[in-house]
């Protein structure tokens, strides 16, 4: 039979716990009552006396570190905002260190800059002469640029010893954050510094012959380059803060994407420095996985242009050594290319997550591997990404022209039917079946028709009207169900909608361009920074209150991009309404005040709508060098000879091809 066991005595523990809560009655004696405190602590025993002193010490310091943080805190405020304040005063041109909600727009009807050009000679396709005489500058980068003539000492392949220190770093709130790629943050001092940065309008160092604007652009190209230069040279991407580099396939990115981008600026000594580089290091036969998709519009891309804007066949050699180790990836069941290829190995493989492509990324290299049949005469690189096109063109489950975002490389289909975007994932397969048609001069007409379904189809299914203002936006369609949300990625849209009218499809199309171009733009300027987050939602009910836009905590971010400024550049080349222009002039504005670093470097940043904590990412991405400082300059030009819209087409990277002409 069980018994319970019979409860123990009280202890002598059990009675001083009572004892501890308020046991014994009130008594007035002080003398008593320090006694009976005495008495009481010396009853405790020592683990409750540790666990006492334990609360004691713990609390003693909170107050400690709290009392500290709030002191720095204000005090870094007070001097932030006197020195912002100075700043936002002194400096001609400068916004406002604390913007209203909407920043202050210059005039629409505004006269830009009258340009001091002398006028241009018209821009002839195969090697043009560079132009400019050397920027000169101040006198460290003088000094550097001598070295750099001499072929010593300023030679940057001895220079990022700093960035190979990868150091602890310590972020602002205390906690230690490990070296590990890409995910550096930066220090409080470099965060508040980054806001500090006065606006690079000071155009000294650049070339005589260029307007204002164009020399704020080639401004901020050698500030962008002297960091990657100083800490990043030959490395994939810059992290201006932590003065490190980040390294993706291994294969000097940011310095190949710049490429074409300093030729047409005029950076003749950056251009040659870089080209030496090319020469002596770039090399291809690695053990190294790359994006297919990524390394064609980013490196092969830059590669043909650049050739074809130089004349050096160093470039072109490079391309087709490049364009053959990435040949591997379509050897697949359904020759839907591998999203990844190894290019010392020679085997392709899809991501980890899937075994599927992206729909844009497979339809999205057809303009580069075309062209480099066309120089090379080896026609095995424009049959493997023709087959692609035609093999999607013949392709079920699209809704009259709208595609899903993913394909199988085994079956050849469709997958993850139901989802319809003009955002990421799907974005270039519409812009390539029109750049194509116009490279290929207008004869694959089957191509144009797909371009003009797709954009029924659009019109049909994703366009929509927000409350109150009636911006027309292009949201998603998923399985039925519209989303009212749009990424700063399909702001291409307007420039390839204007294009595609330039070359003779339907005239309303620039309407929509128009209508959408606007619409870009307030999603640039209707932030704090001026800067359009990644993500927008917009609001479709006309529900009182309501503002038009909306950014989800997740969507804050701006990662340089170049989509609002390739609108922009076509917009304004194709219409000539100058209000583009002025659009284009307000984002490189906000590009200088809240994502220049100044050490060197422009970073992507976390938070659009913080203008006084944008938290830098301590990232540069090659696409800033090679597309959105590229367009911003193009924009600024009144020349349409310089790359003619009728004579080039520009990858999705904003390389330029030549456009085909018969034979
Ligand atoms: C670039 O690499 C290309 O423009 C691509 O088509 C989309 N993503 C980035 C820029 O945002």
């Amino acid at each position: 039979m069980y018994l319970p066991p019979s409860r123990p005595p009280p202890s002598h523990r059990d009675f001083i716990s009572v004892t501890l809560s308020f046991g014994e009655g009130y008594d007035n004696s002080k003398s008593r009552r320090r006694r009976s405190c005495w008495r009481k602590w010396k009853q405790l025993s020592r683990m409750q006396r540790n666990v006492i002193f334990f609360l004691f010490f713990f609390l003693v310091i909170c107050g400690l570190l709290f009392y500290i943080n709030s002191a720095t805190h204000w005090k870094a405020l007070s001097v932030r905002s006197s020195e912002e304040q100075k700043m936002g005063s002194e400096i001609p041109g400068l916004k406002p260190a604390h913007p209203p909600v909407l920043p202050a727009l210059q005039k629409a009807d505004a006269k830009p800059e009258v340009l001091s050009q002398k006028p241009r000679k018209p821009f002839r396709r195969g090697p043009p002469s560079l132009q400019l005489k050397a920027p000169d500058g101040d006198r460290k980068d003088r000094q550097d640029r001598r070295q750099m003539a001499a072929g010593k000492a300023g030679d940057p392949e001895a220079a990022p010893r700093e960035a190979d220190a990868q150091t602890t770093v310590i972020s602002w709130r205390g906690a230690v954050i490990e070296p590990e790629q890409g995910t550096h943050l930066p220090s409080r001092r470099a965060e508040a510094s980054i806001k500090h940065a006065s606006p690079e309008t000071k155009t000294e160092n650049v070339p005589a012959s260029l307007n204002m604007r164009q020399k704020a652009v080639v401004s901020a190209f050698r500030h962008a380059w002297k960091g990657y230069r100083k800490y990043a040279w030959g490395r994939d991407e810059l992290k201006p803060l932590s003065k490190s580099y980040n390294e993706w396939f291994g294969l000097g990115l940011t310095l190949i994407d710049a490429l074409d981008t300093m030729w047409i600026l005029g950076l003749k000594q950056e251009f040659e420095e870089a080209k030496r580089w090319v020469s002596k290091k770039l090399n291809f036969q690695k053990n190294v996985d790359v994006n297919l998709f990524e390394s064609t519009i980013r490196i092969l891309g830059s590669l043909l242009s650049t050739y074809h804007l130089s004349g050096d066949s160093l470039f072109l050699e490079k391309a087709k050594d490049l364009g053959t180790r990435l040949m591997p990836a379509f050897r697949t069941p359904s020759r839907i290319p591998f999203s990844d290829v190894n290019i010392g190995t020679g085997v392709g493989h899809p991501p980890r997550w899937t075994s599927d492509s992206t729909v844009a990324e497979v339809t999205s290299i057809q303009l580069e591997f075309r062209e480099l049949s066309r120089l090379t005469g080896d026609t095995e690189f424009q049959e493997a990404v023709q087959l692609v096109t035609r093999h999607v063109h013949g392709l079920g489950g699209k809704k009259d022209g709208l595609v899903p975002m993913f394909i199988s490389i085994y079956s050849g289909l469709f997958t993850h039917p139901g989802m319809f975007t003009l955002g990421a994932r799907a974005d270039s397969y519409y812009e390539y079946l029109l750049k194509q048609w116009i490279q290929g001069g207008k004869q694959e007409t089957h191509l144009r028709d797909d371009y003009l379904e797709a954009v029924e189809g659009i019109k049909m299914h994703l366009l929509r009207e927000s409350e109150p203002s009636k911006l027309t936006f292009v949201g998603e369609l998923s399985h039925g169900h519209f989303r009212a949300k749009m990424d700063h990625l399909v702001c291409f849209l307007p420039g390839t909608l204007a294009l595609g009218v330039h070359h003779g499809l339907p005239a309303e199309h620039m309407d929509l361009a128009k209508a959408l171009m606007e619409t870009c733009h307030q999603m640039n300027r209707q932030m704090e920074t001026g800067l359009s987050p990644e993500i927008m939602y917009f609001n479709i009910f006309p529900l009182a209150g309501r503002q038009d836009m909306e950014v989800r905590p997740a969507d804050r971010h701006n990662l340089l991009r170049p989509e609002t400024a390739e609108s922009l550049f076509y917009l304004y080349r194709l219409t000539g309404d100058r209000k583009y222009q002025e659009w284009g002039w307000e984002l490189l504005q906000s590009f200088n005040q809240f994502t220049r670093v100044p050490s060197g470097g422009y970073s992507s940043i976390n938070n659009v709508r913080d203008p006084q904590k944008p938290e830098p990412r301590d990232k540069m991405e090659s696409f800033f060098l090679g597309e959105t400082l590229k367009y911003l300059y193009l924009l600024f030009t009144d020349d349409k000879d310089l790359l003619s819209l009728d004579a080039y087409v520009f990858n999705t990277e904003a390389h330029p091809l030549p456009i085909w002409t018969p034979a």
